[in-house]
């Protein structure tokens, strides 16, 4: 019988140590520190951020390390412990010539904040090291992008008045711009603004954020990463995009947020949409989703696990059969966790593979990830690897 893989996160102090070696080896002097970025999960609140909505992420223990050295001559030197080669470019060529690949979200954090200080400031010398699952859904790319972010605020003089909200806008732009991902910025909000121990409640009309306690301590998120591998940047995310924004124009909105669940009844409503491919089913999940998101801290507030639990399942329907973002091994992750005894269980991230979580009795933990193995087994797919997510802390230096 297999048993169930688990990925653990890294220690600190070790991998930065481990990281502060390879460094000098690899590139020839030591680094001037080593920063780390988390990746997420989003416990509930999906395809709402692009919508001016709300999103319930926390920050994983999973983290990417970067070791960095300051440059004075705007070029750079990226390196991965996780990929041979190295590449190199002058940051004021980068979006000139587009960067592909892992880089782009490094070189491209580099190429917006030269707009503030020059491009000669930011050249950078750096080796990461992702202890964040890739294409998982988790959040690998915030997790790049932002361990890079932080490290230039804290070693270029010019940044280090930068707020976080601002280093958080130039991930997204570095991402968006260079990258070419259109996504929303959940996920760097909480990979630079997450609070040890707390959800983050995300309302991204104003990208103001609330922490919330996690209140269930008798109960975990266990995350199931399905390795069916997802990316956000083949065109099907962004079409969710565009289909939310051409509903929020025709209805005259400013975004999805401004529409209440009671209008989507509406005739009127319902004409304008019906006039959209695809929009009315898409914008029935945002305005819902919406509400389940407060919903949910509703829940936590008053510590009631079933209903926190209910809410996960009912975004996981909704994100399956509205939104169409959901993949077969995601729906076999949430049917088998949930009939093995989950609270509830749900897709979570951009979707069409990567991860889904399950809200589950800490001593159930084993119980429901053996269950989850055995019926991916069953249906022929990939065994998938586990995590456990305690809602950890933000992006900073660790050496
Ligand atoms: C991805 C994006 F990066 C986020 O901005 C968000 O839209 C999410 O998908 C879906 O909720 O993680």
């Amino acid at each position: 019988v297999e048993q169930p893989v688990w990925s653990a996160p890294a220690d600190d102090a070790a991998t930065a140590a481990a990281l502060q070696d390879r460094f000098a080896a690899l590139l020839g002097q030591e680094p001037d520190g080593v920063w780390a970025a988390p990746g997420r999960v989003n416990v509930i609140g999906e395809h709402t951020d692009y919508n001016g909505g709300f999103a319930l992420p926390m920050a994983l223990p999973h983290r990417t390390y970067a070791a960095v050295r300051r440059r004075e001559d705007g070029v750079l030197r990226l390196a991965s412990a996780q990929r041979r080669g190295l590449w190199e470019g002058r940051v004021e060529d980068v979006r000139r010539d587009g960067v592909c690949g892992w880089p782009a979200y490094v070189a491209g954090v580099a190429a917006v904040l030269a707009e503030r200080v020059g491009a000669e400031a930011v050249g950078v010398d750096v080796l990461v090291d992702g202890h964040v699952p890739v294409g998982a859904g988790l959040s690998s790319s915030a997790a790049l992008s932002c361990s890079l972010a932080v490290a230039l605020r804290d070693l270029v003089p010019g940044l280090s008045q930068m707020s976080v909200e601002d280093l958080v806008t130039a991930c997204v732009r570095a991402e968006n711009e260079v990258a070419g991902a259109a996504t929303g910025g959940m996920d760097q909000t909480v990979s630079l603004r997450a609070v040890d121990g707390h959800l983050l409640l995300l309302d991204a009309r104003d990208f103001t954020v609330v922490p919330v306690a996690w209140t269930l301590p008798q109960h975990e998120v266990l995350v199931v990463d399905t390795r069916a591998h997802h990316s956000l940047a083949d065109g099907q995310y962004e079409r969710r995009r565009r289909t939310c924004e051409a509903a929020a124009a025709a209805l005259r909105l400013t975004s999805l947020r401004e529409l209440s669940a009671d209008r989507l009844d509406d005739a009127d409503v319902r004409s304008v949409l019906a006039g959209i491919p695809d929009a009315p089913a898409r914008v029935r999940h945002v305005v819902t989703e919406n509400d389940r998101v407060l919903d949910l801290v509703a829940g936590l507030r008053e510590q009631d696990a079933s209903r926190v639990g209910a809410l996960m399942t009912a975004s996981h329907v909704s994100l399956r059969d509205d939104y169409e973002v959901s993949a077969v091994e995601l729906d076999v992750a949430v049917e088998a966790a949930l009939g093995a005894g989950a609270e509830g269980a749900r897709m979570t991230g951009g979707g069409f593979g990567g991860s889904a979580i399950a809200l589950v009795r800490r001593e159930e933990v084993d119980v429901v990830a053996a269950a989850v193995l055995a019926a991916f087994v069953t249906a022929g797919l990939t065994p998938p690897v586990f995590l456990e997510a305690a809602p950890s802390r933000p992006a900073g230096r660790v050496l």
